[in-house]
């Protein structure tokens, strides 16, 4: 075909566009990135515009400059013949080499014992470290780590990687990444009463995984009068292990909290940031005694403190 083709040309004056050698690149897959020591199977497809090849007259795709380096071999031979004006796909298989670095790879037709022919296929291929480093976490916490059963809690993980993190989950369920560090979800606490352990486990682009845990305590609550509060010192055995409710009416409001006087006219100051509470106001408010504060204090959730009048 190509000899018909070559004399019409011949015929009418004009140039053949192809010669007798004449290969089409029509596309490629060989990838721009790589981990050291990884194989992949890669596709090279070319386009034959000139004689029929086939294996027998020694036609196949060869590594540019006879080595590559990520193959060792150095020919992919032609399945079946490939007409002229056909296409053929070649399959290769690379392995990116242990040093991390810049690699070339190039292939072009060629005829054993004839020439080399056609387009060249040269794709440039980043191979990179392998890593083996897991990610830190340096801490897990809990707020509030006591709570009654159903309470909403915020789970944060601080989480780092020496390349990047793919994913960080507390109990398999998946966190939110909210800034540089810090991953975090929220829960339900649990139903039953006592400790609660949290497993997380972050996990680097690479597979690796590091685990950590966290743990919250379901309490009971008990109801408190603020004077039992203050000078109690069963309070102060209890504060472990229960949530303590109290109530009465705001006498004096900062930032961060408020005091509530009760019944017996004795004050008890309760820590709730983000209150809208004023003077007067009557409260409840629930949480967790901090007898070591200063002063002492009933420490709560913004969504544990709410007005009954
Ligand atoms: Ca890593």
């Amino acid at each position: 075909m190509w000899a018909m083709y070559k004399g019409i040309c011949d015929y009418f004056g004009v140039a053949t566009t192809w010669g007798m050698y004449s290969s089409e690149l029509i596309s490629h897959d060989i990838p721009t990135s790589l981990k050291a020591g990884q194989t992949v199977q890669a596709h090279i497809t070319m386009r034959n515009h000139g004689v029929l090849w086939n294996s027998d007259r020694q036609f196949r795709l060869g590594a540019v400059g006879e080595s590559d380096p990520l193959s060792a071999a150095t020919r992919v031979q032609v399945a079946s013949e490939v007409a002229p004006g056909n296409s053929v796909t070649f399959t290769l298989t690379l392995t990116a080499p242990s040093r991390p670095g810049t690699y070339v790879t190039d292939w072009q037709m060629v005829r054993d014992g004839y020439t080399w022919f056609g387009d060249v296929v040269r794709q440039f291929v980043v191979v990179e470290a392998v890593d083996s480093v897991p990610p830190e976490i340096a801490f897990v916490t809990v707020t509030p780590n006591m709570a009654a059963p159903g309470d909403s809690l915020l789970v944060e993980v601080d989480a780092t990687d020496d390349r990047s993190l793919a994913s960080v989950t507390v109990e398999g369920l998946p966190m939110s990444h909210v800034s540089d560090r810090i991953w975090s979800r929220t829960i339900s606490a649990a139903a039953g009463l006592g400790e609660h352990p949290l497993a997380v486990t972050a996990t680097d682009t690479s597979g690796n995984t590091t685990p950590a845990s966290g743990a919250y305590t379901v309490a009971s609550i008990l109801w408190a009068s603020s004077q039992s509060l203050n000078q109690d010192d069963i309070i102060a055995l209890l504060a472990g292990q229960y949530l303590f409710s109290t109530w009465g009416r705001v006498t004096s409001v900062t930032v961060d909290g408020f005091a509530l006087q009760g019944a017996s006219g004795e004050t008890v100051q309760v820590r709730a940031p983000g209150h809208t509470f004023g003077q007067g106001h009557f409260v409840a408010a629930r949480g967790r005694w901090d007898g070591n504060a200063t002063p002492p204090a009933l420490i709560c959730q913004p969504q544990h403190v709410r007005r009954l009048d």
